[in-house]
């Protein structure tokens, strides 16, 4: 062993910085982490990090970093805080809970969470014991869980790229979604990049030239809130040349007829039209994806940020099945799911209480019984922290989330907020959100968390151990502090021990949480074709091109395309004084969502929020490359830095979403200068099944700062 060996502890384990999954080396001198590198033994990482990743030292030893529960001295937003041991915040917290449980029933304290991270399942089994139906997170209506569910009803289970087996896809379309900067949803940017450079020949659907679509061979640059449009078009050209997969079609399908007739006037010329696209490179993209076979779908949440969530996704998971790029190699294959589920405690909420969630009744894929992971509908919850209706919720546990920001509506949930008796912020740092609440509870980094890793996520064909080897200040991990809050309230379920839930979900590979640390990584052999024995898992054993499922609960059985309520076409009058189409939100490699801003080598890397424009959009403002301009929408208006560009198309704005300004400490943190969600709206119309709201294909217009208006601010 080498004497920097001896010195330094090297761990094997897993970095979450994003949704998680490269595997790394950890180096730990004298309790600390001193220095983090990629593990070269996972296929999903190839021993590549991004720079998220590496820089998790800076993030963890960060002079802001919350070392300790606090709370609040002055009024809500003061910014006075009382430091605190953990017992009493948490008796503290526990009493104040069991109070508002006792005056108003359960449902009245929601669970918030943010997007993905380790601690997802266990707010859930917390809310469930509790015995309150309204947990949610920001994502699921407008991320991840449309796609999750429509491959359930449509094909029995969750899909992902197949890029681990000895056959590569030939063509891959990125609709929506830049995986080469987000690389979420399990699969990393890393194989992506290698399948690109192998031969593979990508498509891109994005209004900008993203960084994937600069390594495509053809872009598709549509207007944002269309894609459904273009999905239907492909799907005519496919059935009406005949590119469809007869023989898989005939045996592993149900509709086919039914969707024939219904993609008859959905032609490339209707298509063109809508999306701003050419009929030829419509035809083009739906001949190769059909014809250039094996062919995968990389999907993202662009597909999902619009009020037809549902029939946008299901226009595009059609695709697969009518070409049976299904769970054949180097296509979209179906998950291995090698765990068991998460022991969330659902059994503990009464049925009840299941119909009192927010948003059940009408929001069925949401919230209802037929729903996959049942949350509440956030709209409504603001509304009933506000306004009591249709009951009072007086109380906000909130595990990582940053929802001043990254809820669409600021002010709403501003609002929202301040009605609270209870909110308790658990986080890494004094966010804007974190800056109202009653109790701030310091949360634990990655590197000082024990869990357990599926990749791809949902899909679980892989699992990985989360290691924690080190420990900072009195950070908890999110699951510690929720169990032991869960002992104070006699909850069911608190005496189990963390590890022991850990041991059971890998039960099935014969293995318990510690054996799991010790090798560090599960990857069975993927078993490709899982239906030919018993058929799909979805009701008819087939492929469901037609979905009677969507049809009993009242939903449009066959995919649909319906204008984006907000739009150049839809409201022309509003599109006069707002004549530009906006999206919201597009990733950058150095910030998750509204992290990061604090990070000096990140923030040096990207320091100001951005709106993008084509050069002609910018010269009709005499707006130039660098410029500070205002974006405003119907909502409101922002200040962006202009980054003028021929890498998006014109009459489309993109701008950068989660921007708050850590270093404006005594001003609400500067979040009401450039966060996007200013521009949005939680308001309806909603998604039909998933209620989701519209983040991006809004209206928007801009205007050049003047010189005197530098330093206004602006609301
Ligand atoms: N306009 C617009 N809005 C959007 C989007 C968009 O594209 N456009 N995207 C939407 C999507 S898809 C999503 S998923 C949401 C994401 O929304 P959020 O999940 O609310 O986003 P984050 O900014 O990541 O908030 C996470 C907060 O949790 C903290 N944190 C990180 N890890 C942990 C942890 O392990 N424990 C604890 N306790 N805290 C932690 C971070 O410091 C940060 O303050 O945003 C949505 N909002
Ligand atoms: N670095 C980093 N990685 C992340 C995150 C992060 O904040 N930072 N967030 C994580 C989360 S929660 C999520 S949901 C994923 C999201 O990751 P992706 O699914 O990749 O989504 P985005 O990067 O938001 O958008 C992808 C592309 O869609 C384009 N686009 C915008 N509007 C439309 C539209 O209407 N139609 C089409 N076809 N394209 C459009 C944008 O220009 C952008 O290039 O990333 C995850 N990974
Ligand atoms: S891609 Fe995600 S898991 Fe990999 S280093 Fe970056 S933040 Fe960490
Ligand atoms: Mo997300």
């Amino acid at each position: 062993m080498a004497l920097k060996d001896i010195q330094e502890q090297i761990h094997i384990s897993v970095c979450r910085g994003c949704h998680g999954g490269c595997a790394v080396r950890l180096f730990v001198k004298d309790g600390r982490l001193v220095k983090v590198k990629p593990h070269p033994g996972s296929p999903f990482n190839r021993g590549q990090m991004c720079i998220k990743g590496l820089k998790i030292t800076e993030m963890m030893y960060h002079p802001d970093r919350l070392l300790t529960p606090l709370k609040r001295k002055g009024n809500r937003g003061s910014g006075e805080w009382t430091v605190m041991d953990w017992d009493t915040a948490l008796d503290e917290i526990a009493e104040r809970i069991e109070a508002i449980r006792k005056k108003l029933g359960p449902e009245a304290i929601a669970l918030g969470q943010g997007t993905g991270r380790h601690h997802f399942m266990h707010v859930i089994r917390f809310a469930n014991s509790l015995g309150t139906p309204n947990w949610y997170e920001p994502g699921l209506a407008n991320c991840l869980l449309p796609r999750i569910t429509v491959s359930q009803l449509t094909y029995g289970g969750y899909v992902t790229a197949d890029y681990y087996g000895s056959v590569l896809p030939k063509t891959i379309i990125f609709w929506g979604h830049n995986p080469v900067i987000t690389g979420p949803d399990g699969e990393l940017a890393f194989p992506v990049k290698r399948a690109l450079k192998s031969g593979s020949f990508g498509i891109a659907v994005d209004p900008r030239r993203c960084e994937t679509a600069k390594r495509c061979g053809m872009w598709l640059p549509i207007r944002p809130g269309t894609d459904a449009a273009l999905a239907l078009a492909m799907i005519h050209v496919i059935i009406e040349e005949g590119l469809y997969d007869k023989a898989f079609v005939e045996k592993w399908t149900i509709g086919f007829d039914e969707l024939k007739a219904h993609a008859k006037a959905c032609t490339p010329g209707w298509a063109a039209e809508i999306t701003w696209l050419e009929p030829g490179q419509i035809v083009a993209a739906a001949r190769r994806y059909a014809l250039d076979r094996p062919s995968v779908i990389e999907w993202g949440v662009s597909i999902e940020h619009t009020p037809n969530s549902l029939q946008t996704v299901r226009a595009v998971a059609l695709l697969r099945g009518l070409t049976g790029n299904l769970d054949v190699p180097g296509s979209d294959i179906l998950g291995m799911n090698i765990l068991r589920p998460y022991p969330t405690l659902k059994e503990h909420l009464p049925r009840g209480m299941i119909q009192k969630r927010i948003g059940a009744d009408q929001f069925k894929l949401l919230g209802g019984f037929k729903a996959l992971l049942p949350s509440a509908h956030i709209p409504g919850v603001l509304k009933a922290m506000h306004s009591g209706d249709p009951y009072p919720i007086k109380g906000l546990l909130n595990f990582g989330s940053n929802p001043l920001v990254t809820v669409a509506g600021a002010k709403e949930v501003h609002r929202a907020l301040m009605s609270l008796d209870l909110l308790v912020v658990c986080d890494m740092f004094m966010t804007p959100t974190a800056a109202l609440a009653d109790y701030v509870l310091p949360a634990s980094f990655w590197p000082e968390v024990n869990q357990i890793v599926e990749m791809p996520y949902v899909a679980e064909n892989a699992v990985f151990a989360q290691k924690k080897v080190v420990q900072t200040g009195r950070c908890r991990q999110d699951e510690d502090i929720m169990i032991d809050l869960a002992k104070r309230l006699s909850l069911p379920g608190c005496d189990k021990l963390f590890e022991d839930i850990l041991s059971e979900r890998i039960a099935p590979l014969g293995i318990d949480f510690t054996a799991l640390k010790e090798r560090f990584m599960v990857f069975p052999p993927h078993t490709y074709r899982k239906y030919e024995p018993n058929g799909f898992r979805t009701p008819s054993k087939k492929v469901e091109l037609y979905s009677k499922s969507l049809e009993r609960m009242g939903y449009d059985p066959l995919p649909v395309y319906r204008e984006p309520p907000e739009s150049p076409v839809q409201t022309p009058d509003l599109a006069r004084e707002f004549p530009y189409v906006l999206t919201t939100g597009g990733r950058r490699i150095e910030y998750f969502h509204s992290d990061g801003r604090q990070i000096p080598s990140l923030r040096k890397k990207r320091p100001d929020p951005v709106a993008e424009m084509h050069p002609k959009l910018a010269d009709r403002h005499g707006i130039r490359n660098g410029d500070w301009i205002y974006v405003r929408s119907p909502r409101g208006e922002i200040k962006m830095k202009a980054v003028v560009t021929e890498d998006i198309r014109d009459h489309v704005v993109n701008i950068d979403h989660g921007w708050w300004f850590p270093e404006k400490k005594g001003s609400d943190f500067g979040m009401w200068e450039s966060n996007a969600n200013l521009l949005t709206s939680n308001e309806p119309p909603y998604d039909p099944a998933f209620g989701t709201y519209q983040l991006r294909g809004l209206l928007c217009g801009v205007r050049k700062v003047d010189v005197d208006d530098r330093t206004k601010k602006i609301i």
